[in-house]
């Protein structure tokens, strides 16, 4: 796969963009438009105009309009831009001093959901797709001095996009992460990875990618505590490695990782790798050839308090943190790639992790742009974080209906999603059962082309009583394992009442318990994730008495006060005695 970024920007000498930047709301896209709907050109906005004659009429100004902050979505930083979903275009302007047999890149992040990136007036190129990150090589348009960065920023739902016109998420729009110009050399190295062999576990295997290598070029590879140090050699770019080693391997009881160091003639990145196998037998997943029950939580990119997405290490941490009090080894990281920061510290704090593209609900399964786009975003995905022990799964979708062109698209998403990374186990979260009676059967035709099936299954909150879900029996027409990737309930943290009055805490503990009932009659559980870890902001959230657009299935509320079922799951998890 040829990645169409780089690889650990932590590891790069970087320049911030992030803080405030000037913006200007542009619901009609004027800036973009003209009043016939052809395209602007010299009064596009950003060509960044500025008056030279008191007579001039330019009817924008950057520099006078409001200020946004990066990282930040803009529905919680002003008022009026709450609901809004449209575009904004961002400036920033930066000093710059160029450097010798050197190369910049501009990074982003992530961008929600479509943006045009321009660097001094001329148009850099475009990008689809609001959580994973893209760059451009800007040595040749950056100059001497001062510059200036806009960016249209486009958040509106298209039926055609990933996701699509309807989810049960707020839609963010924004620069939601941070920006950087990278400094690298003019051949540096652009990717790597390293994995233990899954064949065999006494080697570590990976290549190294260097763009604008010459044949030959000798590569070094470094793990100083396992005492390993080797030399290798390019072709076409690439420089492929074997090293026979035994490291220790990481587990969520030891998060061990190891200082790598590679070394090209010209550039030197670091990073910090984990080791460790995952596989299925049936319907088990092994880690480190060990049979582990994976204990989760689903988690959506959200900051606690109401603050929108998540943007700074520390609410990273808040989270993360909930899922350890609640005893988790596993977290499904909802609905979209997360941050390489969440990646990572989660990575250190031992949770082994879910991460899923937005494939979600009702995508137009029969356009090949939109298999396109969701093709990038899952190859995005995976080319940032394939370096990441804690990743095991990567999921392709989530509640999709079942249909001749959604499993031919999925299916063939599937198969690239192993093409780019055959280590890891592939699944999906489903939610097409069948029922008979008080039996359910596992019967998606897209449980043939998973190594583990997902299901998502509200028992006692979209139907049933909770106290029909213990009775439930599973079977699954798979030999594979399973997960509960969502069970739950709402509940209004405060509420109190009966077991049966919906929106107490009591009737959210009463689906828990339950349902934890039901999932230890299923012999082929691996593992769950109930929905959701905090409420959540959700416009289809509309009783204000109660929601008041937050999805309340969250156990712990935005306030960061834990509900009932917090301490039920909890219990759970610490009654699975399974080592880890
Ligand atoms: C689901 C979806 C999730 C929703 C949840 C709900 O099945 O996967 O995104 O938020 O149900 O609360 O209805």
């Amino acid at each position: 796969m040829d990645s169409r970024i780089i690889q650990n920007i932590d590891s790069r000498d970087k320049i911030s963009l992030n803080g405030l930047w000037q913006t200007i709301i542009d619901p009609l896209e004027n800036g973009y438009y003209n009043h016939q709907y052809g395209l602007r050109t010299k009064k596009a906005f950003y060509k960044n105009r500025k008056m030279k004659s008191p007579s001039d009429l330019i009817e924008y100004d950057f520099d006078s309009d409001y200020q946004l902050t990066v990282p930040g979505d803009w529905n919680t930083q002003m008022e009026k831009l709450y609901y809004y979903e449209g575009t904004i275009w961002y400036k920033k302007s930066f000093d710059f001093k160029k450097k010798t047999n050197s190369k910049v890149l501009l990074y982003f992040e992530a961008v929600n959901y479509q943006s045009i990136v321009y660097l001094n007036g001329k148009k850099l190129g475009a990008h689809v797709g609001g959580f994973t990150p893209f760059q451009f090589d800007v040595t040749d348009h950056l100059i001497e001095g001062e510059n200036f960065i806009i960016v249209k920023v486009d958040n509106q739902r298209k039926k055609d996009g990933i996701p699509t016109l309807n989810m049960d998420w707020w839609n963010y729009g924004g620069i939601t992460r941070s920006v950087h110009l990278i400094n690298v050399p003019n051949s540096y190295i652009s990717d790597y990875n390293l994995q233990i062999n899954k064949q065999n576990s006494k080697y570590i295997e990976g290549w190294v990618a260097i763009e604008g290598a010459e044949d030959g070029e000798q590569v070094v590879v470094e793990i100083p505590e396992l005492k390993k140090q080797i030399s290798v050699f390019t072709t076409n770019g690439l420089a492929k490695f074997k090293i026979k080693a035994s490291p220790k391997l990481w587990t969520p009881g030891n998060p061990k990782l190891y200082k790598v160091t590679l070394k090209s003639k010209s550039d030197k990145v670091n990073d910090d790798i984990g080791f460790r196998t995952i596989e299925t037998k049936g319907s088990k997943i092994l880690l480190n050839g060990s049979e582990i029950f994976l204990k989760g939580i689903s988690i959506h990119e959200e900051a606690p308090f109401g603050l929108g997405r998540v943007s700074s290490k520390e609410e990273c941490l808040i989270l993360l943190n909930w899922a350890k009090e609640l005893g988790c080894n596993f977290i499904r990281l909802a609905h979209y790639p997360h941050s390489e920061t969440m990646i990572k510290e989660a990575e250190k704090m031992g949770f082994l992790i879910w991460s899923e593209i937005p494939v979600y609900w009702s995508v137009a399964f029969d356009n090949q742009e939109t298999f396109a786009n969701a093709v990038m975003q899952l190859e995005d995905m995976i080319s940032r974080d394939k370096n990441r022990a804690a990743i095991i799964l990567w999921s392709v979708a989530n509640e999709t209906a079942e249909g001749a062109s959604r499993n031919i698209f999925l299916k063939k998403l599937t198969d690239k999603a192993r093409k780019a990374d055959a280590s890891r186990l592939i699944t999906a979260a489903l939610n097409s059962q069948t029922n008979k009676g008080n039996e359910i059967a596992i019967e998606d035709k897209l449980g043939a082309y998973v190594d583990v099936i997902g299901i998502n299954n509200y028992c006692g909150w979209y139907g049933g009583k909770p106290s029909s879900c213990a009775d439930i029996k599973w079977t699954n027409n798979y030999d594979k394992p399973m997960i509960m990737s969502e069970v739950g309930a709402g509940a209004l943290q405060g509420l109190h009442g009966e077991k049966n009055e919906r929106w107490t805490e009591e009737y959210q503990q009463a689906v828990y318990e339950n349902n934890i009932k039901m999932m230890k009659n299923i012999d082929f559980l691996s593992g769950s994730t109930p929905w959701i870890l905090m409420d959540f902001r959700s416009p289809r959230r509309h009783l204000r008495r109660i929601q008041n657009d937050y999805n309340r299935k969250g156990i712990i509320s935005e306030q960061g006060i834990k509900k009932k079922a917090f301490f039920t799951l909890k219990d759970f998890y610490l009654s699975q005695d399974i080592k880890d």
